[in-house]
């Protein structure tokens, strides 16, 4: 690979500069992904066309020096590959007809099959490994067993997660239920991603945060070890990284090591330098500049980005990124000073 500081860092192999990419990094905030998903009709037929979500995946490259490339899709295409009918409209967001609420719901689901149910997710990693010619990896990923459940229980975004802490406090042997399907789909979905051609795997548990210590152990923590043990990733410097990402998850970083995960994802609330005392050199960690310090001036920017970079101080094993996801209102330029403070700040 031409560019292969992101994978040498999650292998804590020493780089010439901290590489750097950013949560959502193909989206709302690019006039170009604008413009495509206009030409595609709406968010999942861009999503189900590997040519457009190709072309999607590939934009914020042409703009920005990254040093990764995200596939193009959704954490929800596993729950709509199982038949609970995914719409996503512009300012509403992800909902589903059908959701998950009863016994029968619950033995009714099925492990979706990688390559038939989700081949157009495949043909899209096929298609922008070729495109992308070995410039730089590709992070292939998928949603949480807990984080795919919320939705999957909800019926969409929530805030206050009623229905699933309802499932989870009055029947959690359903929920356990739920969850094991679940795991089994995603280990089937990532293997297929690898087996693709994707170089890197990540987790999304975007909801693990609003759990409980003990529940996040239980019903999500649990769930992402059996993935991480289950993943064809090899062994030794060929093997494929898996980075797990719990949002609000500063608290159980120990344990999240403990998985056997190479890298971890943080959100912005941790000092990132406290976070590796805690964690040594055991694991990569992912992150973890505020999005919302995107809407700063340039040297605001800068400066923290700066302040990371030392916080974590010397050694390989930090990809820097966002600790969650871009938003749309960001002025692309911002975007660019960000990047370009990480290569500049970091040179070794
Ligand atoms: O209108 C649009 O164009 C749809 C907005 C959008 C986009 C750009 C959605 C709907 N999904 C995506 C792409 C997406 N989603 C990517 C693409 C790759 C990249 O990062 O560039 C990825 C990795 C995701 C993952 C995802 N989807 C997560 C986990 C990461 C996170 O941000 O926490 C979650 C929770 C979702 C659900 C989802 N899908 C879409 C939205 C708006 C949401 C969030 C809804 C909510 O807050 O509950």
């Amino acid at each position: 690979m031409s560019n292969d500081r992101f994978i040498n860092a999650l292998l804590r192999k020493p780089v010439d500069a901290t590489p750097v990419w950013m949560m959502r990094q193909a989206g709302r905030y690019l006039p170009e992904y604008r413009a495509t998903r206009e030409k595609a009709g709406d968010f999942l037929t861009l999503c189900k066309t590997p040519e457009l979500a190709c072309e999607v995946t590939l934009q914020p490259l042409e703009r920005y020096e990254l040093d990764a490339a995200i596939l193009f899709s959704d954490i929800l295409t596993i729950p709509d590959a199982m038949g609970l009918g995914l719409s996503v409209n512009e300012g509403v967001g992800p909902r589903f007809e059908r959701t998950i609420r009863t016994e029968k719901d619950v033995e009714n689901l099925s492990v979706p099959d990688p390559e038939d149910d989700l081949g157009y997710v495949m043909d899209a990693v096929r298609l922008i490994r070729k495109e992308l010619d070995g410039s730089v990896p590709l992070i292939g990923f998928s949603g949480s067993p807990w984080t795919l459940a919320t939705y999957m229980i909800e019926g969409g975004s929530s805030k206050d997660f009623r229905q699933i802490k309802t499932m989870m406090y009055q029947a959690p042997e359903l929920l356990h239920k739920l969850l094991s399907t679940i795991t089994e789909s995603v280990i089937s979905y990532l293997n297929a991603q690898i087996a693709a051609g994707v170089q890197t795997v990540m987790v999304f548990d975007t909801w693990g945060g609003v759990l409980t210590t003990n529940d996040y152990e239980a019903f999500s923590l649990q769930y992402m070890r059996k993935i991480i043990k289950a993943l064809n990733t090899g062994s030794g410097d060929d093997r494929i990284p898996a980075i797990l990402f719990t949002k609000g998850g500063g608290l159980w970083l120990e344990q999240i090591a403990d998985t056997g995960c190479d890298g971890i994802g943080l959100d912005w609330s941790i000092e990132i330098g406290d976070a590796k005392a805690r964690v040594g050199d055991r694991v990569t960690l992912q992150g973890n500049m505020d999005p919302a310090m995107l809407r700063a001036p340039d040297d605001r920017i800068r400066q923290e980005v700066k302040h990371i970079i030392d916080s974590f101080g010397e050694g390989s094993g930090h990809v820097f990124n966002l600790g969650h996801g871009i938003t749309p209102d960001i002025d692309p330029e911002k975007v660019k000073v960000y990047v370009d403070a990480v290569h500049e700040f970091s040179q070794s």
